[in-house]
């Protein structure tokens, strides 16, 4: 195919021509969408052992990567916000001058490609060819990326159509390189709508339609243009009588957004008729309405979801999803059947089997306590195999919300659920969020951080004028949406979760719903309204009432000592930390001087 007839847009071509000039591929390929040539791609990466063909019985087209053991989650470390003036990559983001970055990863990438094939991926975050989409051109040596990125965004010729001529995109590079952790960098360059990424073969580092696009260069672009990119699921509440609310809901990753957006409702609420619906597990693009209203789209077309926990109780919709067309990353391989298994699947771990570094995972191995999948292990599925996808999925207009949620992992401190006096309360309520780390990013596990919004690693720009930025998004709806927080993970003082979670969640989104509709009370608290125990229905939980209080107790002295935390964590954005936001810390120390 000659790329010039097909590729109308001289920017495009500029972009491959001066990667090409950099990577020095022996070939280039333009990703057409087609079937043909993602099945000619799976082939070629199976003679490789890229990925491997798993049954295709029991999992139809669904193929097995493993990726090198060094590189199996985000790097935040490595991860840079390359702008030119420091200080609007604000104190919390890694900061290089562009200039010497691109100097010091163009060395990296120099012949990077030689003896491999460069892919052109034209793909659109959202409906393409939609107003509120967004196209990227990610060119990658990677097959592997390529077959995600075929999954996780619109991919195809109709990219280049809906472009033009002349339109803009943002321009992604990634070369696998040699995996060299030590060059391994992950940077966006938010003025000039580009991306370089080398050294790894790991999502989030390297899908850059997802993470480096859809948040963090569409956070800074949300800012400029007056839009919201959000680290969000977006999820239908539908009630007995037909009429849907939306809710977006942050969580840090792998707290529980996957889940929450396929949640099943406890059988009591099945029977009533309440159904959940999934828009989005992950990114919401979130616009102001012409009602005055905040509307949220999902960009993306698939799911990245951590595989370990997922079962048929915890999550049967994700389940259901990766039995056809999907790519399981860092899971353990069952030589019985030639399918896939992982921590908390099922209670029958498989005799013969290979661990997701590729080594025999035999009874020694197991008794040694080595693990089949990795705790970051991944499926990468088409939203459109989801029982529960909503038919908002496919409408560019996105849905009204009607509530937004921040939640983290806090074995204390924070109740299972409480909403915020307000737009400006709400938004302290996000940016104080905290959360223990996970195996999502490399790093200690389990190390309770800041995480504002779920946003930390994701903000393109400065957080203080993030946390501007929502302030004034409050200023420009009439009716914005009601603010919450939740807590599914809270501990006993033998740590036990107190809260069973999952399905059960559905008991606390209804009280949700209902402060929505304002159709139940609530009771005051220091941070803010927390439900009165008899408006959670608890009926068939197994939960008792005491557990309940147990839950929604507000302690007024830790959260003395929460407020000299976030007092502290606050400092560091000095002036640019908005006025409502100190005035509302200053508020909650009032309100627990009481
Ligand atoms: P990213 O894809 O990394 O952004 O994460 P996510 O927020 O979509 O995470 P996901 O839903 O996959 O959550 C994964 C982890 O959270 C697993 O360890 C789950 O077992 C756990 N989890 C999810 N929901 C609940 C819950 O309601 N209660 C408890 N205790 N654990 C939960
Ligand atoms: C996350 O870490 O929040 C993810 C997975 O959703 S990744 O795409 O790897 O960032
Ligand atoms: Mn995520």
């Amino acid at each position: 195919m000659n790329m010039a007839e097909v590729i109308k847009n001289e920017k495009v071509l500029r972009f491959i021509d001066e990667s090409a000039a950099l990577c020095n591929p022996d070939k280039i390929v333009l990703i057409d969408g087609s079937k043909e040539q993602r099945d000619a791609l799976r082939a070629e990466a199976c003679s490789t052992g890229e990925i491997i063909k798993l049954n295709e019985d029991l999992l139809p087209e669904c193929y097995l990567h493993r990726t090198a053991v060094n590189d199996v989650a985000r790097v935040e470390d490595r991860t840079f916000i390359c702008c030119r003036n420091k200080d609007d990559a604000g104190p919390i983001n890694n900061w290089m001058d562009p200039k010497e970055a691109y100097k010091m990863a163009g060395d990296i990438f120099k012949g990077s490609m030689k003896g491999r094939t460069m892919y052109v991926i034209p793909y659109s975050m959202g409906i393409v060819g939609s107003e509120f989409a967004k196209i990227g051109i990610e060119l990658t040596d990677s097959i592997y990326v390529v077959l995600n990125m075929e999954i996780m965004t619109r991919v195809g010729l109709d990219v280049l159509e809906a472009l033009g001529k002349d339109g803009d995109f943002v321009k992604g590079l990634h070369s696998k390189c040699t995996l060299d952790e030590s060059k391994r960098y992950i940077l966006h360059f938010p003025e000039d709508d580009t991306i370089w990424s080398c050294n790894s073969g790991y999502g989030g580092n390297v899908l850059l339609g997802k993470k480096c696009f859809a948040l963090r260069i569409a956070s800074y672009l949300g800012k400029n243009e007056g839009w919201m990119a959000e680290h969000m699921l977006i999820l239908g509440f539908e009630k007995p009588d037909g009429d849907t609310k939306y809710i977006a809901a942050a969580f840090p990753s792998a707290c529980g957004k996957t889940n929450l957006a396929m949640l099943i409702p406890p059988e009591i609420y099945r029977k009533k008729g309440y159904k959940i619906w999934t828009v989005g597990d992950d990114i919401a693009w979130i616009r102001v309405g012409a009602d005055g209203r905040l509307w949220a789209m999902n960009p993306e077309n698939g799911f990245f979801g951590v595989a370990p926990g997922t079962n048929e109780k915890s999550n049967p919709n994700a389940l259901h999803t990766t039995q056809k067309g999907t790519i399981f990353t860092n899971v353990a391989h069952n030589l019985d059947n030639n399918t896939v298994w992982w921590e908390g699947l099922d209670k029958n771990p498989p005799k013969n089997a290979v661990d997701w570094k590729g080594n025999p995972w035999d009874d020694a191995a197991k008794a040694a306590g080595v693990k089949g999948a990795h705790p970051n292990s991944r499926f990468t599925a088409p939203a459109k195999n989801c029982p529960c996808i909503s038919k908002a999925f496919d409408d560019p207009k996105g849905v009204p919300l009607s509530a937004i949620v921040f939640g983290g992992r806090r074995a204390k401190t924070a109740p299972l659920v409480y909403q915020s006096k307000g737009w400006d309360n709400g938004v302290f309520v996000g940016s104080i969020m905290a959360s223990e780390t996970t195996a999502a990013a490399t790093g200690a596990v389990g190390v309770v951080r800041r995480d504002p919004m779920a946003m930390r690693p994701f903000c393109g720009y400065h957080m203080g004028d993030y946390f501007a930025h929502w302030i004034e998004m409050g200023k420009k709806v009439k009716n914005p949406p009601k603010i919450f927080n939740v807590n599914w993970f809270r501990l006993d003082d033998e740590g036990n979760f107190l809260w069973p979670g999952f399905g059960e969640n559905m008991r606390v989104l209804e009280w949700i719903v209902k402060r929505c509709e304002e159709k139940v009370g609530a009771v005051e608290t220091p941070i803010g309204y927390v439900p009165d125990p008899k408006d959670i229905n608890l009926e068939d939980s197994g939960v008792s009432e005491a557990t309940l209080k147990e839950l929604l107790t507000v302690d007024k002295a830790t959260w003395q000592k929460e407020a000299d935390g976030i007092e502290e964590f606050y400092k560091q954005f000095g002036d640019r930390l908005p006025k409502e936001l100190s005035a509302e810390l200053a508020a909650l120390k009032a309100n627990l001087a009481k």
